[in-house]
């Protein structure tokens, strides 16, 4: 028996094993029963006719007079339904199993669930007509390869609570062009953005410590790299094959560790890499950061104490100078936010300012 018949069968005992499950069907979709009180939304094994259309899962169902809570979404559910134009997620859904939405190639429309906690293995792989995609604020881990293949994706907008993007989540979503990472982000997986070619600009959150090998490699658009201050270590070919990126910026205090292919030859060679002012030597006695032919100090807005951090600590540095007149504790330069000329009370007051509210007023 070759290895691909071996693959077939093991395949098709998988799926004689997922169609077993199958509890009942009530308003026009399928449930597993999976506790006391929840049910999970399955695939539509005994009735033939697959899920298409718009569709509003529902939050609870009643079978033989009991009420059971929709919590979840099952492995496989609505795969392969090529007439689901749009799918609504009621807000008690909190898990969904792997390939949930995956190859729907009408897909349009989704809204998912403000509980979910996670967006699953595959779950909306190679959904060809979607093309936005809001995650919500309650959603830690987006798993591997959630969208990958979306080629007509263009905006991902991600609540401020992802913590971790898997391996492979976007590969090969060509169309993207609008993507806001989350600020609780630490780690971004493995192939993660491969073949965005549409994205030109990144910025990569401060909270985040990893970023995978080949996470961005072949994002051939890409021209502008903002990395935060929290990255340690940036994997091999991270964003090899990135050849038009002209504009790199470090904002860690301390080089990460990166490998000599994490950029391309002709990057290090043309490219501008900025970095925090206090840290332009550090980079420039690292290797493989060495390659860079350019490298240059950016003045950190507001970065009193030069840790590559904007936080309470600079307004206390910079109320400290106020109060001793000691200008050798602080970067004068970043502490003169209101850029006029005099370092006071009024700059640690913008400062406050901006820790409260993200922006800078008199931009
Ligand atoms: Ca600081
Ligand atoms: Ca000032």
């Amino acid at each position: 028996m070759n290895t691909k018949t071996l693959l077939l069968l093991i395949a098709a005992w998988l799926t004689a094993l997922t169609a077993v499950a199958q509890d009942f069907s009530s308003g026009g979709f399928s449930y597993n029963i999976t506790g006391d009180n929840t049910v999970e939304v399955t695939k539509d094994y005994m009735g033939g006719t697959q899920y298409s259309g718009n569709v509003t899962i529902p939050s609870t169902v009643t079978y033989n007079g009991k009420t059971y809570t929709v919590d979840a979404i099952g492995a496989y559910a609505f795969q392969y339904c090529e007439g689901l134009t749009g799918v609504t997620m009621p807000n008690t859904v909190t898990t969904m199993g792997d390939y949930a939405f995956g190859d729907c190639p009408a897909l349009a429309s989704v809204t998912l669930s403000n509980s979910l906690q996670s967006v699953g293995y595959y779950a909306f792989q190679n959904c060809t007509a979607l093309t936005s995609i809001t995650i919500p604020n309650s959603v830690k881990y987006i798993l591997d390869q959630a969208f990958s293949y979306c080629d007509h994706l263009t905006t991902v907008k991600m609540g401020d609570n992802v913590e971790q993007i898997g391996n492979n989540v976007f590969q090969y979503c060509t169309a993207l062009t609008s993507l806001t990472l989350s600020k609780s982000l630490t780690e971004i997986g493995w192939t993660a953005f491969t073949n965005c070619s549409s994205l030109t600009s990144v910025t990569i959150p401060d909270a985040v410590t990893f970023i995978g090998h080949y996470s961005f490699s072949e994002c051939t658009g890409l021209t502008t790299l903002t990395i935060g201050s929290g990255v340690t270590e940036i994997g091999w070919s991270a964003f090899e094959g990135c050849p038009a990126l002209t504009k790199v910026t470090c904002m860690a205090t301390t080089p990460p560790t990166i490998d000599e292919y994490t950029f391309d030859a002709d990057v290090y060679a043309a490219a501008t890499l900025y970095v925090p002012d206090g840290s332009v030597s550090a980079y420039q006695d690292t290797y493989p950061w060495w390659l860079f032919t350019m490298i240059e100090g950016i003045v950190d807005r507001g970065d009193v104490n030069n840790n590559g951090t904007i936080n309470i600590a600079d307004v206390v540095e910079l109320i400290d100078y106020i109060l001793t007149d000691n200008a050798g504790a602080i970067n004068m330069v970043a502490a003169d936010v209101n850029y006029d000329n005099i370092v006071n009370i009024a700059d640690a007051v913008e400062i406050i300012d901006y820790i409260l509210h993200g922006f800078w007023r008199n931009d």
